[in-house]
């Protein structure tokens, strides 16, 4: 196999100065599978461009006479013994380092798990051992990751292995073009990866390049169409097999499965059934034939998604039945083959009035799944948007992940940033993510969400521009997803660290503690600057409808979709409580259903999920409600503006068109957010006849 590297695409996080440490070196791989093959063929690349070489066999003696070389390079480098071996744990015959470390760590009986690996130095020799070929493939990236670090003085044994069993991204792609939302929902990053001009891309490099760099991230299952299932992609799953078995084939050397999307009335649209009811015999069969078929195309599918009876999608409902006998369906189906079907927990009535005040959408998700809990098959996975709402800039952890101790839960997050500046402005999103996996639904006596969730799953932000990403420094977002999903106790900062050094080398640029000040000072804090200078205090979806870019305070607030901000003149935000509102709060456990319902103890940043407050109202930062209205929003764009100088000051050490392309970005960053202070300011000072304290200019 060759290394894919597109020239049509940024080499993101894995340029070729990146494998330069691995490049100059010996590597021995020892062990057998499609993934330890690709771990070789990452080496032998390597090793073609710096010099190094390939070892194939363990000459299992001190001196470790190298037996054969991979390396562009011929010579007699091959002599002596390698400087790192990659080893399957259970290799016969490993050289003297990697069986001193393997007897080592023998001591300890943790399983080192198919995609685990232990780390170790000994000598002069950098020690890998895998519990499996995935394993082999993910501690030959954490090396490149380490880069020279990896080769320095002694290392005790570390035992790294995944905390999350699927570490998931979802695509938004379709293969035809929606006249509204592009071919991509919800992307911002060109066209789709895998899907062009009606039909499977003719050259998909790009996608191997993409399960790769996935692969040095940890992700390791990808959905490759949209939950929105469109006519087209209907037929993904029958006539079209084909070409998801084409893209399978090029994740799978990286280690990544694949998963459909599938339309719950697949039966009716695609088999000419008369019903979907999940507990009809033909349908039931219909799903078992269609799964089978699925699996004689690609052995090591992955499974379905499924977004049923949720803006407009079918489902269950049209039949009586509950979510769980629809997830069961597909379960079932699955079963015999060992996938699993992810479904989806955003059920809510997207038609609401609203004048009806007793409806909530927050309350949704919960009031359709915590029944059901207990009732799903083990292989059905609930798949839970962090948020009650819909991804926005700050809400709430979801109560439904607490709600389901019986039931296999996946939390959702959105790496693409519908609500977060839609690549155009720099949003550097895993403090937000942190908070989120740190969250302890029952207080600090039981577990965080890390511990609650089985799987993490994200929509994935890429498509076919030539940064992946649409705004490179959005890529950062992608790589941390992966890394969080793999590790979620990893600290942002050191994680941006981690990207900058693989994607910018600054070792080999001219000042490379710069750069990363630079780049924490505009990345680490951007979320709450989005945040500041968008809507405040939880309050959420103050964005123009449809496209969901730029301010619109009202641009929601009469339409069907349930969410509502109920600003008047004398007080803004929903009224949540037990007490006297809709009552979410008490489907969180204790200590947070207390705290969440009492307008003193609930925390600033969602008092206005929580509650309607007069604008007066003070909050526990000490200001009033209006004042950290105006506050932030000044700030918030302020900070924009001082984001924007400290990247021009960085020309001379970042490749100048990628410079120009955030620049560029940058502008429209600071002209957006402009926008969203003084809209939002002025229609809070219209409102509430408050002056600012401070006498800035509002219209
Ligand atoms: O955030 C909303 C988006 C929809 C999306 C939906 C979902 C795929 O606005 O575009 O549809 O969520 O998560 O299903």
């Amino acid at each position: 196999m060759t290394v894919p590297e597109p020239t049509s695409a940024h080499a993101a996080w894995l340029p070729a100065e990146a494998f330069r440490p691995i490049g100059a070196r010996r590597t021995l791989v020892l062990g057998d599978g499609l993934l330890v093959e690709t771990a070789r063929d990452e080496v032998a690349h390597a090793c073609a461009r710096f010099g190094g070489s390939l070892l194939r066999r363990a000459d299992d003696r001190a001196s470790g006479q190298a037996s054969d070389r991979a390396s562009g390079r011929t010579g007699d480098q091959a002599g002596g013994q390698a400087d790192l071996v990659l080893a399957l744990a259970t290799e016969a015959h490993l050289p003297a380092a990697a069986q001193a470390v393997r007897e080592e760590s023998g001591q300890d009986e943790r399983p080192i798990g198919a995609e685990g690996f232990l780390l170790a130095r000994r000598g002069e020799v950098t020690v890998v051992l895998a519990g499996g070929p995935a394993g082999l493939l993910y501690g030959l990236f954490h090396v490149v990751r380490l880069g020279e670090a990896a080769f320095g003085g002694p290392r005790p044994v570390e035992r790294h292995r995944p905390a999350l069993r699927r570490r998931m991204l979802d695509h938004w792609d379709n293969i035809d073009t929606h006249p509204v939302m592009g071919q991509v929902e919800r992307g911002y990053a060109g066209g789709s990866v895998f899907w062009q001009d009606g039909g499977p891309r003719g050259d998909l490099t790009r996608v191997r390049a993409y399960a790769r760099l996935l692969a040095a991230a940890g992700v390791n299952a990808i959905t490759v169409n949209n939950v929105n299932v469109h006519a087209t992609e209907a037929h993904l799953l029958t006539d079209r097999l084909g070409d998801v078995a084409a893209i399978a084939a090029e994740l799978r050397p990286y280690g990544i499965r694949t998963h459909l999307s599938v339309n719950f009335a697949a039966p009716i649209v695609l088999g000419a059934l008369a019903c979907a009811d999940p507990l009809d015999e033909d349908v039931r069969a219909w799903w078992a034939a269609a799964t089978a078929r699925v699996y004689d195309a690609i052995p090591d599918f992955g499974g379905y998604v499924v977004k049923a009876d949720s803006e407009g999608q079918p489902g269950p409902f049209a039949y009586g039945r509950s979510h769980a006998e629809g997830a069961n369906l597909l379960a079932d189906a699955l079963a015999p083959f060992g996938g699993v079907v992810h479904w989806r927990a955003f059920v809510y009535d997207h038609r609401q009035d609203w004048r009806d005040r007793s409806t909530d959408r927050a309350r949704a998700a919960y009031d359709h799944f915590a029944p059901l809990d207990g009732q799903f098959r083990a292989n059905a996975i609930l798949q839970v948007k962090h948020g009650p709402m819909d991804f926005q800039v700050r809400e709430p952890v979801s109560p439904v992940i607490a709600a389901m101790p019986r039931t296999r839960v996946a939390v959702e997050l959105q790496v693409t940033q519908e609500y977060t500046g839609q690549q155009r402005h720099v949003c550097y999103l895993p403090p937000m993510w942190r908070e989120v996996l740190d969250f302890e639904p029952r207080g600090p006596e039981g577990p965080a969400v890390a511990g609650l969730a089985d799987e993490l799953v994200a929509v994935s932000n890429v498509g076919d521009d030539f940064y992946w990403t649409g705004h490179p420094l959005a890529q950062a977002n992608l790589y941390a997803f992966g890394r969080l999903a793999w590790d979620p106790r990893l600290d942002p900062a050191a994680l941006l660290d981690e990207w900058i050094d693989l994607t910018f080398t600054p070792a080999a640029a001219g000042d490379p503690e710069r750069l990363r000040g630079t780049l924490h000072a505009m990345m680490d804090g951007s979320w709450l600057t989005y945040e500041r200078y968008t809507a405040p205090l939880g309050v959420g979806f103050m964005v123009r409808p449809g496209h969901h870019y730029g301010p619109d305070v009202d641009g929601y607030e009469y339409t069907p979709w349930g969410t509502y901000h109920f600003a008047d003149r004398d007080g803004v935000g929903v009224d949540r409580t037990r007490a006297t509102g809709t009552g979410f709060t008490g489907q969180y456990p204790e200590p947070w259903s207390r705290v969440y319902e009492s307008a003193e103890e609930c925390p600033d940043e969602l008092l206005l999920f929580f509650h309607h407050v007069p604008y007066q109202h003070v909050l526990r930062g000490g200001t009033s409600v209006i004042q950290h209205i105006y506050d932030t929003h000044f700030a918030g764009a302020d900070q924009a503006a001082e984001t924007r100088l400290l990247w021009q000051k960085l020309t001379d050490l970042v490749d100048p068109e990628l410079h120009a392309r955030v620049a560029e970005l940058l502008d429209e960053q600071l002209r957006s957010a402009e926008e969203w202070r003084d809209q939002i300011n002025t229609y809070f000072s219209r409102k509430s006849g408050v002056p600012d304290a401070h006498g800035r200019r509002i219209y």
